[in-house]
């Protein structure tokens, strides 16, 4: 659907149904009532461009990253079926572990592959979802704790293309889809869990304990005839990969680390690793949901859910609104990260629409206010973060932390973007600095006309137009003197 229909459509229907006739919609759609089975032709494969060379620095390395901001985390697996509900009795927890948390054997729950059919999965759909949403990079699951690949692998045959009656690889028309778009890919995959396998860790139920397969070189076997060869066909078959994620390093010892370290080194330089391999990676992934109260040094991502589960969950409707997104991605910038934001498609092979929807407000806002977020620096202050309770105490009896929520700030030399999400009666209020101000505009105004500071007894306030704001939030530019804030 060409751009200027879709905003004709956004003013008379509700997003979730913009979204939906964009995007693609599901059978019985609850969320925007329409009754389409349709599926969706699988498209013509064409060639992939090749892996990157190898980058002449870390820095090289982690350009991309640093610039991107905000990635699509895709939790896609063959629970997406069950979700999250076992022979008609909901199981508690996230939907991805209903295998573990309902202790289904893996004879019962392999048999979900025989009825996984996602017909209307559209890899285009879902990339221009995440490029509408302002998001730079895409990470699916390839293989999660399950052990179903989700890709058409020959070291295992419990996988997308040869067990299910789908019998086409998402992942090879994903990886087509985001060359098309510009849009980085990487792949989530669970190395040391894997309930499918004897040796896999993780799954005690029908294969005992972890520390006895580890003992008897059970867990080596598989790292090596399963887990190693497949990250090794991902890297080979899927043309560039930006990242590979990988995930609760049990038992994962240096060396054996070390062994998936080398392979990726080996086959994609340029791929980066996270932060839960083992052995250190790239960057420094955060725990879920976990956003630093402060800046941090270095490289970092948050992985994060739009509802409460990463695997779809049929009773998990709780998505994040906008704006809370959106306050999300700019505080983890501001302290110098990245968001990665989840969505979990359903087994037609849809992303729930009210999700989508609200991802896409997040994208129209970062249309107009990206300077504010891609590739931009730290913020230079702190204060606005937040302070730790004098009163109130955590779980573990320390001060509890309280965040705050009026503001955040990005920065570029000599410039501040000052992100505001409620604004006083009075106007903003800026933050001591010593600098010399040299324009003051907010970035959503092509003209970039002056806004003037008023200043009474060393306090700067500035009083942005009521009429032009944005209700999410809006973004103060404070042009400085010096590349560098001076407090
Ligand atoms: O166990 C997984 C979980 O299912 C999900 O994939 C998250 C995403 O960060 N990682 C693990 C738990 O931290």
């Amino acid at each position: 659907m060409n751009t200027k229909l879709k905003s004709s459509l956004a003013l008379l229907l509700p997003l979730s149904l913009v979204a939906a006739l964009t995007y693609g919609c599901s059978t019985k759609c609850t969320m925007c009532g329409s009754r389409s089975t349709a599926s969706v032709p699988p498209p013509v494969l064409t060639p992939l461009p090749p892996a990157l060379p190898a980058p002449a620095s870390q820095d090289d390395k982690m350009a991309w990253f640093r610039e991107a901001k905000f990635g699509l985390f895709i939790h896609w697996g063959l629970y997406c079926q069950p979700a999250g509900e076992w022979q008609g009795k909901p199981v508690a927890g996230i939907g991805e572990w209903i295998m573990n948390r309902a202790q289904i054997p893996v004879s019962e729950y392999s048999r979900l592959a025989t009825t996984f059919n996602p017909v209307q999965f559209d890899a285009e759909a879902w990339v221009q979802m995440a490029e509408d949403a302002g998001m730079k990079y895409i990470v699916i699951t390839s293989k999660h704790h399950e052990g179903f690949a989700m890709y058409h692998s020959l070291v295992s045959p419990y996988n997308i293309y040869d067990a299910t009656p789908f019998h086409r690889d998402p992942i090879r028309e994903l990886a087509q889809a985001c060359a098309r778009h510009g849009i980085k890919f990487g792949f989530y995959y669970s190395q040391a869990q894997d309930w499918h396998e004897p040796g896999g860790a993780g799954n005690t139920w029908d294969f005992g304990p972890d520390d006895a397969k580890d003992k008897s070189g059970a867990y080596d076997k598989y790292l090596q005839t399963k887990a190693e060869p497949q990250v090794r066909e991902l890297l080979s078959n899927y043309g560039p990969v930006c990242l590979i994620w990988f995930d609760t390093p049990r038992m994962m010892t240096k060396e054996r680390g070390q062994r998936f370290v080398d392979l990726v080194h080996s086959l994609q330089p340029a791929c980066l690793i996270d932060g839960r391999l083992g052995t250190s990676g790239d960057y420094v992934s955060t725990g879920d949901n976990v956003i630093p109260n402060a800046t941090l040094d270095g490289d970092w991502e948050v992985p994060a859910t739009m509802n409460h589960t990463w695997g779809f969950k049929k009773d998990d409707t709780d998505w994040k609104a906008p704006s809370d997104v959106l306050f999300k991605l700019v505080d983890i910038a501001s302290k110098g990260g990245n968001y990665l934001l989840n969505v979990g498609p359903t087994s037609q092979g849809i992303i729930p629409l009210e999700c989508q929807s609200n991802l896409l407000t997040v994208g129209r806002w970062l249309k107009v206010n990206h300077e504010a977020v891609y590739g931009a620096g730290r913020s230079p202050f702190g204060e606005e973060f937040g302070d730790y309770s004098t009163k109130l105490k955590d779980k573990n009896n320390k001060p509890l932390y309280l965040s705050y929520t009026d503001w955040r700030c990005t920065s570029r030399p000599g410039k501040l973007y000052f992100t505001i999400f409620k604004l006083g009666r009075d106007g903003f209020e800026l933050p001591a600095f010593k600098n010399e101000i040299k324009r003051t505009y907010l970035l959503s105004d092509a003209s970039q006309t002056d806004i003037p500071i008023t200043t009474t007894n060393n306090v700067r306030l500035v009083q942005p137009p009521r009429n032009s704001l944005n209700a999410m939030a809006n973004v103060l530019v404070v042009e400085i003197n010096g590349d560098q804030v001076e407090r």
